[in-house]
């Protein structure tokens, strides 16, 4: 009986937990020689179902092809949010930790370090799932952005010092804003929710073992 509480109440606060958040990509502007854009060429949709959760990154990208050769992209979250004036407003790859860059699945990477996704009839559809970024806590990826390069990240095998601080991705093509897309993030809710939980559980023990 204590077990089944447990386990329910823990589902509870799972639930309450989940977070989503997504960005969309746009043309950087820069490569047209505008200060602003349309042209949507992406949409990335993020999950985590807890704080200690892994996060699915689910990519679509759709482009033309004279824009996107096909091939490897470099694929990264980058510092900063702000893609007004195009993508290098980004600033670098968001890199909390202040460490070399890396592969997603390298011992040593950037926090945005995805890797590359693969262009195909100038369309890529697929899932990322990453152990390091994460939209909760300290080091959460909200309100940072994403970019799309111009060639292949080498994941630091570059053997170069380009390769270790970007990964040789070359110029920025497309370039978005996480933002958040759920009820998760609603800090207030949720703790009224866990709350609650751990109320009606401790009651209901006490209640047992009296
Ligand atoms: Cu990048
Ligand atoms: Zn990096």
């Amino acid at each position: 009986m204590k077990l089944l509480i447990t386990v329910l109440a823990l589902c509870t606060c799972r639930a309450a937990e989940e977070r989503t958040a997504m960005a969309v990509l746009y043309k950087n502007s820069e490569q047209k020689g505008q200060t602003t854009s349309l042209d949507l060429v992406g949409i990335v949709q993020f999950t985590q179902a807890g704080p200690a959760a892994k996060l699915m990154v689910n990519i679509n990208v759709f482009t033309d092809a004279e824009y996107f050769a096909d091939g490897l992209h470099g694929f990264h979250i980058h510092q900063m949010g702000n893609v007004y004036g195009g993508c290098t407003q980004t600033l670098g790859h968001y890199n909390p930790l202040d460490v070399l860059h890396g592969g997603p699945d390298s011992a040593v990477r950037h926090t945005g370090d995805f890797g590359n996704i693969e262009i195909k009839n100038h369309a890529f559809t697929g899932e990322h799932t990453d152990s390091q970024a994460s939209l909760y806590g300290q080091y959460s990826i909200i309100g940072r952005g994403v970019v799309l390069h111009e060639t292949q990240d080498d994941l630091g095998k570059g053997g170069d010092l380009g390769s270790q601080k970007t990964g040789n991705a070359g110029s920025r093509l497309a370039c978005g804003v996480i933002g958040i897309s759920s009820e998760g993030y609603d800090n207030a809710s949720s703790s009224v929710v866990s709350s609650l939980g751990l109320l009606l559980t401790t009651t209901l023990l006490r209640f047992l073992f009296q």
